[in-house]
């Protein structure tokens, strides 16, 4: 058993110590060293340490990187809730998950939904030292439960995949030899903090390194730049970012500099085009590293930073991950390293959660008899072993903005709707999505369809407002086959 994050540790047993005024988190014009981030999340481990699962509502905030500290410091799983989940999203979570406790920054306002639960303000006051009330906290074994972060399957509500100390631990320090990441860093990105990407990578990863994050609230490439041209040295972003990062460019000299000068570019969640990849290089000087994670997984691969950063790759195995692509039996490895044959990717190794919270069935199915796990991602491997990620085995999940969302959700909030007989989602290529969903609907009245906007507005309230359709067809019947099953592949504009 060893410190999650020796840094605070330190600064919890010595808050005079000269590395404890280091900083350690800044959102816009708030920031706290590692002493005052002890002596802040500290007093909220000690009132939170009895409950047995708490909820934190995750805005892009100090407080929300605190309260997840607390509850770390404290060894009480946290379960990050997206403060833009609708009714029907939250409900579900809230039920499923059970904390006893939410935890929020005292001017947020929490939905009705979450009326039941005892609320804990998070009371983030950085002026000076505290000493801490805690000087001593037990580490807790590896295996306990660290997050429990909901994600999207193909159909039915999210999953809570539950993710032990292990795997944060071990995720984050490959990742540190991946990158030569060290606590001379400093982080800066605007991703959400309710998803592996912006919590477990881009705060908890600058705290267990010892170095820093800026947060910038939300995304725009002028906050980008001004970061990396004030010392910091990472970025970490969404391909949605990174194109608009390539758009952006041929007009901002500034953003081409501040990034030209950045020691590391890492982009994930999502495919990178290569165009945007090549734009970025063409203009900047600097090639975008890829990493290729998943909620269950934590991070699978990397390009190195000091391996070939080539467009289209996602690099090598993280040390500790192995990983094999399998034949269509999903137990047959592929051998071959010859850069075309395809094989779904499967994983083993100590970067993996334990199970999906309440869900055996699920858990059971997602492995191998022998421990491998089932990505659903399909790749092939070129002769030196990067992995070039080529689809997903279902065509029921789609990555918008780098957020995986599932048609059967968003068909099922569809089909509340008084105005929806039938409904059908897919996802079709977009430039700045990656993916944007369509919705292929059979009005209840064919008279009086239900307007796009409206039909938005309400998947937005019942999931969450990236849930929502961009697009919606109207039809006077689904295609289906003898069986009755939807042919989606046959949804097509043309
Ligand atoms: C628009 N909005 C609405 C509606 N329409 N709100 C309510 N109802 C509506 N009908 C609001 C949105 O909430 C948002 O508000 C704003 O309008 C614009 O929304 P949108 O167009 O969806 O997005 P965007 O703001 O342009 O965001 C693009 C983005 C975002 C910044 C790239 O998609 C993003 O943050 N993506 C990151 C996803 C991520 O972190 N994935 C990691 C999971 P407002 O502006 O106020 O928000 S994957 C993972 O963790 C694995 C492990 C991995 O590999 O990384
Ligand atoms: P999530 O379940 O939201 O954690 O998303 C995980 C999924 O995102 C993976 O299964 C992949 O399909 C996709 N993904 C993550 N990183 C990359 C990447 N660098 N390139 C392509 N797909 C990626």
């Amino acid at each position: 058993m060893s410190s999650l994050f020796p840094a605070l540790t330190a600064a919890l047993a010595d808050p005079d110590g000269t590395d404890a005024h280091r900083p350690a988190l800044r959102f816009g014009d708030r920031s706290l060293t590692y002493a005052e981030l002890a002596a802040t999340a500290a007093p909220l481990a000690a009132r939170v340490t009895d409950a047995g699962r708490v909820a934190v509502w995750a805005t892009p905030t100090l407080e929300t990187a605190v309260a997840v500290v607390a509850a770390l410091l404290a060894g009480v799983p946290a379960v990050p809730l997206n403060p833009k989940s609708g009714e029907s999203e939250l409900g579900h979570i809230v039920s499923d998950s059970e904390p006893t406790l939410i935890l929020a920054a005292g001017s947020d306002q929490l939905p009705y939904t979450l009326d039941t639960l005892e609320r804990v303000g998070i009371d983030v006051r950085p002026t000076g030292t505290r000493r801490p009330y805690l000087t001593t906290l037990a580490e807790r074994p590896a295996e306990d439960p660290a997050l429990i972060v909901y994600t999207s399957g193909t159909t039915g509500p999210p999953k809570g995949a539950v993710i032990p100390r292990r795997a944060v631990a071990d995720t984050l320090d490959a990742l540190a030899d991946a990158w030569q990441w060290t606590g001379d860093d400093v982080l800066v990105h605007a991703l959400p903090l309710f998803h592996v990407h912006g919590l477990i990578l881009g705060i908890l990863g600058p705290l267990r390194r010892g170095g820093s994050v800026r947060h910038l609230g939300r995304f725009e490439t002028a906050g980008v730049a001004q970061e990396l041209s004030e010392g910091a040295t990472m970025l970490f972003g969404v391909p949605t970012m990174y194109h608009r990062i390539a758009e952006a460019l041929p007009d901002d000299p500034a953003l081409a500099k501040a990034l030209a000068r950045a020691r590391l570019l890492v982009s994930g969640s999502a495919a990178l085009p290569v165009h945007d990849h090549e734009r970025i290089a063409a203009a900047t000087g600097r090639r975008v590293i890829e990493r290729y994670g998943m909620t269950e997984t934590l991070m699978n691969t990397s390009v190195r930073a000091d391996g070939e950063a080539r467009a289209g790759t996602v690099g090598v195995p993280l040390p500790g991950v192995e990983l094999r692509l399998t034949e269509e039996d999903g137990v047959t490895a592929v051998a071959a390293l010859d850069g075309e044959t395809v094989g779904e990717i499967q994983v083993r190794g100590p970067n993996l959660f334990t199970e999906y919270l309440n869900r055996p069935d699920a858990t059971a199915a997602a492995f191998t008899d022998d421990g491998w796990f089932r990505t659903g991602d399909m790749a092939v491997r070129d002769p030196d072993g990067y992995v070039r990620i080529v689809g997903r085995k279902a065509t029921d999940l789609i990555k918008s903005g780098g957020y995986k969302i599932g048609a059967g959700e968003i068909e099922n909030a569809l089909l509340e709707h008084s105005g929806v007989r039938e409904a059908a989602v897919t996802g079709e290529p977009d430039a700045d999505l990656g993916e944007r969903i369509v919705a292929w609907i059979v009005p209840a009245d064919p008279q009086f369809p239900p307007p796009a906007g409206e039909l938005a507005d309400h998947v937005a309230r019942s999931l969450a407002p990236h849930k929502r359709p961009r697009v919606v067809h109207y039809l006077d019947a689904l295609p289906r086959n003898d069986m009755g099953k939807i042919m989606k592949r046959s949804l097509t504009h043309d």
